[in-house]
């Protein structure tokens, strides 16, 4: 049976757990990958070296690239033979990475999966839909055998076929729904053309995540769905969803910190940062065979939050993940992540919450247009005030990011939908 104690340990039990594992991670990278041997011994440092927690700074760092470079098993610590299943990332460009579990490293990551639900008030009465992608994509499997040991009933529906989703949280009942944020608002959107009332559904807990959203977005979203929505955070590189969930204080993700280790990085300098600055999120897994990882750079911007929670837990938090430093964009030097135009967009009434913002560079300058749609109510009555009303968003915006952009109001059902991670961001400037 999983143990949902260990998130409550005593911190120092909890470093002396994290320093046996992380000695014994490092051991195995440094014995069984000849690509962490070489950096290692480059580096100057072995498993040896590994006297407190702190120890972990002085490790080198893995990329995105270097899984590229030894695609496909080069960082697998075991044969192909002990590995009983592969996901891949949902890169679209480039070599594809793929991840490798051993039957153990499901054990684990079901365990930890089944502890994020209980964070997200589910147990083993909820009937639990998982419209995340089934798939080389880590989230339908990795939310399925979650429920499955959670002792809950996993309805495996995967994305898609929207209507029938609506169908099934009607007719069996559904309590916690599994899904990308945007896809859930998908979801609302079918539910209210199929005259489905969500108040009138089971639904009790929402488990989003897979890509950024806000707090304005949670709120919208916990309004017209009707339910407690949490933020799961994950990656394939590093396991899957369940990395860290927020509980039911939603005052930050708790990282399952027994598993994997975090820390925050200035980009620039890779130097350690403070807890609570914000940086880049790296994370040492500490509970794998397959394939751990060593200092991943997961490229996310967020910060760490080391107090105790009122929930009783005790394992450090992240704040929401505000977006990638890659998909961060430096418009005219001023750096811009969709989640601010989001937090923006979202607290102004009549506004959907579907938007998606394009970037050009038009005579050398960049430009950024942020495409919005009106609700469907807001659109018949304000038909003729819209362009007073753009103007007015328009400044909103500008205040708060503090550069010049564009707002065009869409009309409602124009802007393309997702049945997985939304893509908010177009930028035309390479092409
Ligand atoms: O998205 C795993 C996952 C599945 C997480 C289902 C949660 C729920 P990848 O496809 O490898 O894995 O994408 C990982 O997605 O580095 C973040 O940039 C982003 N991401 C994931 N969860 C969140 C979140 C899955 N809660 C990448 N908030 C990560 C913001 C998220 N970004």
């Amino acid at each position: 049976m999983f143990n949902p104690e260990i998130e409550s340990m005593d911190r120092s039990a909890l470093a002396d757990l994290q320093l046996e594992r992380l000695k014994a991670t490092v051991k195995r990278c440094e014995e069984m990958v000849p690509f962490y041997r070489a950096k290692l011994r480059e580096a100057g440092v072995s498993w040896k070296d590994m006297n407190s927690i702190a120890d972990v700074a002085r490790l080198p760092f893995t990329s995105k690239e270097d899984l590229r470079e030894n695609y496909p098993f080069g960082l697998f610590t075991v044969p192909t033979r002990d590995i009983v299943r592969i996901h891949a990332s949902s890169g679209t460009t480039g070599t594809p990475t793929v991840v490798g579990y051993t039957d153990r490293d499901i054990e684990v990551w079901s365990e930890l999966v089944a502890r994020a639900l209980v964070s997200a008030m589910a147990d083993s009465s909820d009937i639990v839909q998982v419209a995340y992608g089934y798939g080389l994509f880590t989230g339908g499997l990795g939310l399925h055998y979650g429920v499955e040991k959670l002792g809950a009933t996993a309805i495996p529906i995967s994305g898609g076929n929207t209507k029938r989703q609506i169908r099934m949280m009607v007719d069996l009942g559904t309590t916690v729904l599994c899904c990308t944020p945007s896809y859930a608002l998908f979801m609302a959107e079918a539910a209210e053309e199929m005259e489905v009332d969500f108040k009138q559904l089971k639904l009790k807990s929402g488990v989003f995540g897979a890509e950024p959203w806000s707090d304005r977005m949670r709120d919208r979203i916990e309004h017209i769905l009707n339910l407690s929505a949490f933020d799961i955070y994950g990656l394939s590189e590093v396991m899957g969803p369940g990395v860290s969930i927020e509980c039911e204080h939603k005052e930050g993700l708790h990282i399952f910190e027994d598993a994997f280790l975090p820390e925050i990085i200035d980009p620039s300098t890779m130097e350690p940062l403070p807890v609570g600055e914000q940086g880049e999120l790296v994370f040492t897994t500490i509970n794998k065979e397959g394939m751990p990882l060593i200092r991943y750079r997961t490229r996310d911007v967020t910060s760490l939050i080391d107090e105790i929670c009122p929930c009783g837990r005790t394992h450090v938090r992240m704040r929401r993940v505000r977006g990638r430093s890659d998909d961060m964009l430096i418009i005219r030097g001023v750096n811009v992540f969709p989640s601010q135009i989001e937090t923006v967009l979202m607290q102004i009434e009549g506004i959907s919450p579907h938007y998606q913002i394009i970037v050009e560079r038009m005579a050398g300058l960049d430009m950024l247009e942020v495409q919005v749609e009106v609700s469907e109510e807001m659109f018949s009555d304000r038909i003729r005030g819209l362009e007073e009303w753009q103007e007015v968003i328009q400044a909103e915006i500008e205040s708060y990011l503090g550069i010049g952009v564009l707002v065009n109001l869409m009309e409602p059902r124009s802007i393309a939908r997702s049945e997985g991670k939304a893509v908010r961001v177009i930028d035309n400037r390479e092409i």
